[in-house]
């Protein structure tokens, strides 16, 4: 039987360990991060000659992402090219965007005893993920960051990417998928959640949106991030300065707004996803704003006029398709996102429809 790496509360086979072309010898390992989907942990090798080498390993959750070998190929490629043009601009390659280590068996996964799906990355030093928005400025800086990753991609081939998820934010089928579970009501739940369930219905218009102005050829296709939360942006601990986005298991075909509209979702609140007292949650307009002009400073002169006039709906459209899948998900018994207590998904929802009221109040858009 494999030798067990230990971490607090998880464990991780040493043939995943030993799987990988990475040096030294395992030291610590711990959880990181407060992702819904994946598991992961910072691994720390001792080398031979002395001092340490870090990486991240982490454990792909197959039930959503369910072609891992294609994904591998989607982020190596998506990966090379973002290093390559950010080495052409002067900046450090290394921290401007994940370097993902191979599998001594050739490819970069590797498959434990039970089947688990693995993959292995360096540890980028020195630098912090805001799970909430601490300075207005650190904020407009992620906007930088996004419009800088969506920059060096615009000339990437969108169209030799896989769809990893397919209809990821295509709102239209998340809306016929919450219909199906809310009529199904599997584990009993939709009576306690009635308010909420019509919050989603009294919505439809807002789902074919942007779709139809991707359809008519106002909103162009690009290589996009599509989970743009906030914990998935690197700054540097010592300048303060963005890095790079991470996380980048859903880079696909998709639209800017998408990824603008996730931003905003997550970061313009003054609470966290899953704050339990809505009299914490608002929407922060200055933080809007600031993310805009970090955002603009790097693709404002890529968009469409349709993008831009877009902006302030996907931020709502984003906020309201969150909710409905947390909402979903709840109703349908907690199948999808990592949940820590029974009415997890619920509060994360109850928030998110928080937001979109007061955006909508706030844009004046209905
Ligand atoms: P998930 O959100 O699915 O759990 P992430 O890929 O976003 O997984 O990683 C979780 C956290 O681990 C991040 O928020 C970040 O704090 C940290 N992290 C991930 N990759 C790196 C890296 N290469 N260098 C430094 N920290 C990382
Ligand atoms: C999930 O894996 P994580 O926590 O970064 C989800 C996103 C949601 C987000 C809500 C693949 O992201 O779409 O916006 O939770 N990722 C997937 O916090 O479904
Ligand atoms: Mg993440």
């Amino acid at each position: 039987m494999d030798n067990l790496y230990k971490a607090a509360g998880a464990l991780m086979p040493s043939c995943v360990a030993e799987g990988f072309e990475t040096e030294g010898r395992i030291v610590k390992l711990f959880p990181l991060g407060e992702g819904h989907i994946n598991r992961t942990y910072k691994v720390t090798c001792a080398l031979p000659e002395g001092g340490t080498k870090k990486y991240v390993f982490q454990r792909i959750n197959t039930k959503i992402f369910k072609k891992p070998a294609e994904l591998m190929d989607n982020v190596v490629r998506v990966t090379g090219h973002i290093r390559a043009k950010a080495a052409a601009e002067g900046r450090d390659p290394e921290r401007s965007t994940l370097r993902f280590v191979p599998a001594r068996a050739g490819g970069y996964l590797v498959v434990d005893g039970q089947g688990e799906y693995w993959r292995a990355y360096v540890f980028i030093d020195d630098c912090v993920v805001y799970q909430q928005v601490e300075k207005t400025e650190d904020f407009r800086k992620a906007g930088v960051a996004l419009g800088r990753f969506q920059k060096m991609l615009s000339d990437f081939p969108a169209d030799e990417l896989d769809e990893t998820i397919p209809n990821f934010h295509n709102t239209v089928s998340r809306f016929a998928d919450f219909r199906r579970i809310v009529s199904a009501d599997p584990v009993g739940r939709k009576e306690s959640c009635a308010e909420e369930v019509r919050f989603v219905l009294e919505r439809e218009d807002y789902c074919g949106r942007v779709l139809r102005r991707i359809d008519s050829g106002e909103v162009p296709v690009r290589v996009t991030h599509n989970d743009t939360k906030l914990n998935n942006v690197l700054m540097d601990r010592e300048t303060g300065e963005v890095l790079c986005l991470i996380d980048l298991d859903t880079v696909m075909p998709g639209s800017a707004l998408y990824d603008f509209g996730d931003s905003i979702r997550f970061g313009a609140s003054s609470a966290a996803e899953d704050e339990t007292d809505l009299s914490k949650v608002h929407f922060v307009p200055e933080l809007y704003d600031a993310y805009r002009e970090g955002y603009l400073s790097e693709v404002g002169d890529v968009l469409t006029p349709a993008e831009l006039d877009l902006l302030p709906f996907s931020a709502i459209l984003m906020t309201y398709e969150c909710g409905m899948r947390f909402l979903g998900d709840y109703i349908d018994g907690d199948n999808y996102f990592a949940v820590a207590r029974p009415a997890h998904n619920l509060d994360r929802a109850r928030t998110q429809f928080r937001l979109v009221a007061e955006m909508e109040q706030y844009f004046g858009i209905h």
